[in-house]
């Protein structure tokens, strides 16, 4: 029999990365798909919210990193499978633009990012995700390869947060700057912040990089919210 996707569920997911439990995420991951619950929901009304709780537990002293990575593991699993349920959802269409996005030098909070990277590649865009603890130099080497119109950088952590105007910086020296749409996010990550770096935009979640990805590159969508 189908489970039923409704708040118990997302609860359920919530728990099994509060409790570091793997083999039941995915299970109730993949029994949540097989009921058709939207992948992006399952991430974000679900395992998101099991995440944040540990990261404010941990934030506040009261559990400590062992137990923070064990759950990360977990919510690294069901996001896995979710991510690339997201990416298949996207329709095969016409590319909209090429974006390369890493987790910056200093951060492997990874998480996040991928699921960004998912939701832009399900709206149309190709997205190179070359990882974390990117350089300022393997940032612009990817951005040439890949002969990207974006970059997307990504960090959840303060102190390495000037790694981004580093890397706007490099791009405005080499005279690429113009070329490339700039774009931000991860929690530490402020409008403030990204119009004092002279990033173009900053993205709040998956749907908001989509929002904001579309309106650099001029993309009009008929339907009201971008795809997951
Ligand atoms: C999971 C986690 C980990 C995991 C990461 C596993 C992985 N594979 O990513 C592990 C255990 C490895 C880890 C390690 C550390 N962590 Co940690 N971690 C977290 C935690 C709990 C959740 C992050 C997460 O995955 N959230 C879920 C995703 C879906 O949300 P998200 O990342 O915010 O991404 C969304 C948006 O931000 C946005 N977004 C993200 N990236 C981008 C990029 C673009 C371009 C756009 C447009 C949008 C966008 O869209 C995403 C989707 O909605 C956070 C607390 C929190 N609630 O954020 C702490 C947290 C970020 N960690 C913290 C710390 C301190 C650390 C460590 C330094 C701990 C230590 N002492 O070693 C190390 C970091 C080591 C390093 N050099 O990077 C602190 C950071 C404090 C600070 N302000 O600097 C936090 C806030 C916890 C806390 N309360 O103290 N961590």
């Amino acid at each position: 029999m189908s489970i039923e996707i409704n708040e118990e569920y997302f609860e359920k997911l919530a728990l099994t990365v509060i409790d570091g439990e793997d083999e039941e995420c995915v299970k109730l991951v993949n029994e949540g798909l097989d009921a058709g619950v939207d992948p992006l929901d399952a991430v974000e009304k679900g395992l998101a919210r099991g995440i944040d709780k540990v990261g404010e537990d941990f934030g506040a002293g009261i559990i400590f990193l062992p137990e923070l990575a064990m759950a990360a593991d977990v919510m690294k699993q069901g996001t896995t499978i979710l991510d690339e349920r997201i990416k298949a959802s996207g329709e095969k269409r016409a590319s909209h633009g090429k974006v390369v996005i890493g987790t910056i030098k200093g951060d492997i909070h990874d998480i996040g990012k991928s699921v960004v990277a998912a939701v832009m590649q399900a709206n149309g865009y190709d997205v190179v995700d070359i990882g974390i603890d990117i350089d300022v130099d393997a940032f612009i080497d990817a951005l040439k390869e890949h002969d990207a119109d974006v970059l997307g950088m990504s960090t959840l952590l303060t102190l390495p947060l000037m790694e981004m105007e580093k890397v706007i910086i490099r791009l405005k020296e080499i005279g690429m700057r113009d070329d490339i749409k700039v774009i931000v996010g991860g929690c530490p990550v402020t409008q403030e912040f990204a119009d004092e770096i002279g990033a173009d935009a900053v993205g709040f979640d998956a749907q908001d990089a989509v929002f904001k990805l579309d309106g650099l590159m001029g993309v009009n969508r008929s339907r009201a919210t971008a795809q997951a």
